[in-house]
């Protein structure tokens, strides 16, 4: 295995995901992938830091969140945005979407049900301790997974039967709209670590930094060492999902406004209805929430793992622009195999 991690192929592997996601992205506005999207924009350290060590045995368990791991680990990325559009040639003949990606040939499984994610990875992990030792498993989660009792009883099971898998907490420090000290009493390492797991922390915003922690927890996990609870903080770039409208207004506020703003001011002189202070108060409400956008961390280029990878690489701007040209060809060739009949 090698010593450090390959910042170049993380690199490409980051950009593909967040092409791969902002062409979705492109599908769900026109209208052509049914129901919400839930983008991985933001996560891309963490999955390519934790999927790049990952080979043939080695199972993922997924969230709602799904789509980069599944391309990181080499799922066929036509099948994918197939099935991310409903289409019997889908990956899982377009009845699952994208919030249930499977593939038998990569053991890997993804579910919509927040913390679900923990007992199917333990699942994989307890067949690969009898089967195919030396293999992991890996469960991707949120924060707002942490006080679902299946995730719990898994780590405490993976604890007790050691088993070869990582716990990977995604934390964006949102669920939904529910913040963790709404939710949660005690530190995220106090739980896990009662529970007698290792605790690593890594910085979810930097690749090579999530790639060393991961290296040494899935030798553990191949060696018999039992289970690692991995925490890296990041910040979801398209907020929970696709057409957030909060994310929108801060993104854009001259379009996004004022079909907010005009019916607001209307309610406030609509005859009937609530007292004028209660409709004061419910406007001050959102002019808040408005005003808080415009400090949003997801506005941030600085919380954009991608883009601190790429400042890494541009002392080398020959190497660089090859692979984004490379990968960028990919994308549209992807692309365009995956929508070719939807062309008019
Ligand atoms: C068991 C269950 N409860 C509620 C939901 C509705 N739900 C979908 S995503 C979500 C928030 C999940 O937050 P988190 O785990 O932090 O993941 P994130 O969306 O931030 O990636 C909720 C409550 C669900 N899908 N499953």
């Amino acid at each position: 295995m090698a010593q450090g991690p390959d910042i170049w192929s993380l690199y490409a592997s980051m950009r593909k995901s967040r092409l791969f996601e902002e062409a979705v992205a492109g599908l769900w506005e026109q209208g052509l992938v049914s129901g919400e999207m839930h983008l991985g924009t933001g996560e891309e350290a963490i999955v390519a830091g934790i999927v790049s060590h990952l080979r043939d045995g080695d199972a993922m368990a997924l969230d709602h969140r799904g789509t980069a791991p599944c391309l990181m680990r080499g799922i066929d990325p036509v099948g994918l945005i197939r099935e991310i559009l409903g289409r019997p040639d889908g990956l899982c003949a377009g009845r699952g979407g994208h919030m249930h990606l499977f593939s038998k040939n990569h053991l890997t499984a993804s579910s919509g049900i927040v913390g679900a994610a923990g007992p199917a990875a333990a699942g994989f992990a307890l067949a690969a301790q009898h089967l195919r030792p030396g293999a992991v498993a890996v469960a991707f989660f949120g924060e707002g997974s942490m006080n679902q009792g299946m995730l719990m009883e898994s780590l405490n099971l993976a604890a007790v039967f050691e088993l070869p898998v990582l716990f990977v907490c995604k934390d964006d420090s949102w669920a939904i709209t529910t913040r963790p000290d709404a939710s949660t009493r005690g530190t995220m390492s106090e739980r896990v670590r009662g529970l007698g797991v290792r605790y690593d922390e890594t910085d979810g915003l930097d690749v090579e930094d999530v790639w060393r922690v991961a290296h040494h927890a899935i030798a553990r996990a191949r060696s018999g060492q039992g289970p690692t609870f991995v925490h890296a903080r990041c910040v979801h770039l398209d907020g929970h999902f696709l057409g957030l409208l909060l994310l929108r207004i801060a993104k854009d506020p001259l379009v996004e406004m004022p079909p907010v703003g005009v019916p607001v001011t209307r309610s406030l002189f609509t005859p009937g209805g609530a007292a004028p202070p209660d409709r004061l108060a419910g406007v001050r409400d959102i002019m808040s929430s408005i005003v808080a956008t415009f400090r949003d961390p997801r506005r941030d280029a600085g919380n954009d793992p991608v883009l601190r990878a790429r400042r890494v690489l541009e002392s080398d701007p020959q190497r660089l622009a090859q692979i984004e040209a490379r990968v960028d060809g990919e994308i549209e060739s992807i692309l365009a195999a995956a929508t070719s009949e939807l062309v008019t």
